[in-house]
């Protein structure tokens, strides 16, 4: 997949977006936001599309029309596209870097623009050291001291990509090198073996009999855009999505050694050799040896088993007691790939998602669920038309239709009425209780007032966990990976509070979410609280999703159990009526 045509494509349309949000035209800035991120996580590449299929091909994609169907075939053709370089003309600056500050939104940055022609962030920096922001209309003290906060957010942003982003790139290039003569083995090392949440290079490991061949496919993968080394056993490149990736290949006997020494982290390998040390033993990349003698090689199981440790986990692997523990012998059963049985939360055509129920729903089949939960954002959320009682009451009419519609094709799946209930700025909920209790299952979410004091923004939090009938906290710290720090919050007061309601917190795992990340996880559930593995579906795409919050629930240490929707739906829906 040629992925930087679909990255390209989508940077145009959120540029486009930015500017018509900025230049306060209605309802354009959102469609060309959802289509971009449409194309970002479509994981085809829409030129090859556009070449085989037209413009009816690129129509598959959701949120994609016609216009926008023409807009991309504008772009493959010239690559340019004339309506968004007239757009530019009326706010040129530079969008990526400045739309990265959190508390800076279009409109804002349309205003620093005409009044002070601020750029860049450079620009925006030497306005904020002369007090010029604060005096401006609009603007004020407050904001120009939020706007100086998310400017230092942005100095400690590295510029890492959410693995969710990266993960069908880094497969493809496994998949086409494991094709290559003489290859026994690729398997892709690093962070992202480790299921980090964003990775910072691809390290890809590669057993072969004739390791220059694998160089060779390597350095000439249509992906690359530049040669950073070519040697006989290893390589790096550029990709064309301005990331970089390393192969290495080895010999057949040190390969538990290589991809014990490239899975890393860094931290977790300088601890298990000093262990090894202290045993008189040395470990590195082409073995475990006494001396000149070979003890281990070729398996991680054997080096860990060596050292007098139980096989830890990659997952694990972050110098964060996981050593320790597998001393002795107290390692946790890490939930498996695989073991989730339904999904809790999901947007449909009824708000701001792409697909009917039932689409959702078959596709949720497909991926191997036996239940989902439909939670469709509700009435105080105007920007996703949230529905109100009525409609709820509506749509858990469709939902009884379509689980009887099921039970007549034999089908075993079940869709549980449910909805993401909004919190208000004081904590209550913006739906009337006589509603909620004709819920099967019912999650909270705060979309609004994201700047409350942590004190206050906790209390609010609590009250929603208090309600009697409230079972998950969607995505508790609304954090959004490079664009939007979390809010202030008391994590263990929250989670103190979610123990006593016998809450669940949920893992949202949309790759820019991640929300609860991997230390909170561990946090929750030594605390006993549950968590719920979400998509936030809002396509069937976004189903494959599910694996990326089972990789970080295992980087939090969370077993079957503790996650709710490994449960069968009786259990889940008896834990649910609390
Ligand atoms: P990333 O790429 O920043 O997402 O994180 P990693 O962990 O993939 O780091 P990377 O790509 O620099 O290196 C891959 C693995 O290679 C790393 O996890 C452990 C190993 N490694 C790299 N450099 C060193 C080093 O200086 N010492 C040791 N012990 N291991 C290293
Ligand atoms: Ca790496
Ligand atoms: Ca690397
Ligand atoms: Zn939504």
């Amino acid at each position: 997949m040629n992925y930087s045509i679909n990255s390209e494509i989508a940077k145009i349309f959120n540029h486009m977006a930015f500017i018509l949000e900025g230049l306060n035209v209605l309802f354009k800035p959102r469609a060309y936001a959802q289509a971009a991120e449409a194309i970002l996580a479509w994981n085809k590449d829409v030129e090859e599309i556009y070449k085989s299929e037209g413009l009816t091909g690129l129509k598959q994609i959701p949120s994609i029309g016609q216009n926008l169907a023409e807009h991309i075939e504008e772009i493959i053709k010239t690559g340019r596209l004339k309506e968004y370089e007239k757009l530019k003309k009326k706010l040129p600056v530079d969008i990526e870097g400045l739309s990265a500050i959190e508390g800076l939104g279009p409109k804002k940055m349309k205003i620093l623009y005409d009044k002070l022609k601020i750029k860049t962030v450079a620009d925006l920096a030497k306005a904020i050291a002369t007090h010029k922001i604060a005096k401006l209309e609009h603007f004020g003290a407050q904001s120009e001291t939020n706007i100086q906060r998310g400017l230092k957010f942005l100095k400690t942003n590295t510029g890492r990509i959410p693995l969710g982003y990266i993960l069908p790139l880094a497969r493809e290039i496994e998949q086409k090198l494991s094709k290559t003569p003489g290859v026994k083995k690729v398997i892709i090392a690093g962070s992202i073996r480790r299921w980090q949440e964003t990775i910072g290079d691809i390290d890809i490991l590669a057993i072969s009999d004739q390791p220059k061949k694998i160089m060779e496919a390597f350095v000439s993968l249509p992906e690359i855009q530049t040669i950073l080394s070519h040697g006989p056993t290893r390589s790096s490149v550029r990709l064309k999505i301005g990331l970089d990736a390393d192969l290495r290949a080895v010999a057949p006997k040190s390969f538990g050694a290589a991809l014990q020494y490239f899975t890393g982290d860094k931290n977790h390998n300088v601890k298990i050799r000093e262990i090894a040390i202290k045993k008189g033993l040395k470990l590195n990349e082409y073995g475990l040896w006494r001396k000149e003698k070979n003890i281990a090689c070729q398996t991680e199981e054997k080096i860990y088993a060596a050292l007098g440790l139980d096989y830890i986990e990659p997952e694990l692997r972050t110098d964060s007691g996981e050593i320790f523990a597998a001393q002795k012998h107290q390692l946790p059963r890490l939930i498996p790939h695989g073991s989730l049985k339904g999904d809790l939360q999901i947007q449909t055509n009824w708000t701001d998602g792409e697909c009917t129920i039932e689409a959702l729903a078959r596709a949720a089949m497909e991926a191997g669920l036996e239940y989902i939960a439909i939670t469709d954002h509700t009435k105080t959320l105007g920007i996703a038309h949230g529905l109100d009682e009525k409609q709820l009451a509506k749509q858990g009419q469709k939902i009884d239709a379509l689980n009887v519609k099921f039970i007549k094709e034999k089908i075993n799946f079940k869709i549980l009425k449910s909805a993401e209930i909004n919190i208000n700025k004081d904590g209550s909920l913006d739906i009337a209780d006589a509603a909620l209790k004709k819920l099967d299952i019912m999650s909270v979410a705060i979309h609004s007032a994201f700047r409350l004091s942590k004190n206050e923004q906790t209390k609010r939090i609590i009250r929603a966990i208090e309600h009697s009938l409230v079972n998950i906290l969607f995505h508790p710290t609304g954090r959004l990976i490079n664009r939007r720090e979390p809010y202030e919050l008391d994590l263990e007061a929250i989670i103190k509070a979610a123990a006593a309601n016998r809450v669940a917190l949920e893992l949202d795992c949309f790759p820019d979410r991640m929300d609860l990340k991997d230390t909170y996880v561990r946090q929750v559930i030594a605390r006993g609280v549950k968590i719920a593995i979400d998509t936030d579906a809002h396509h069937p795409e976004h189903f494959k999703f599910l694996e990326l919050g089972i990789g970080t629930a295992r980087r939090g240490w969370a077993a079957k159990n503790d996650v709710i929707n490994t449960w069968p739906i009786k259990k889940l829906l008896k834990w649910a009526r609390k």
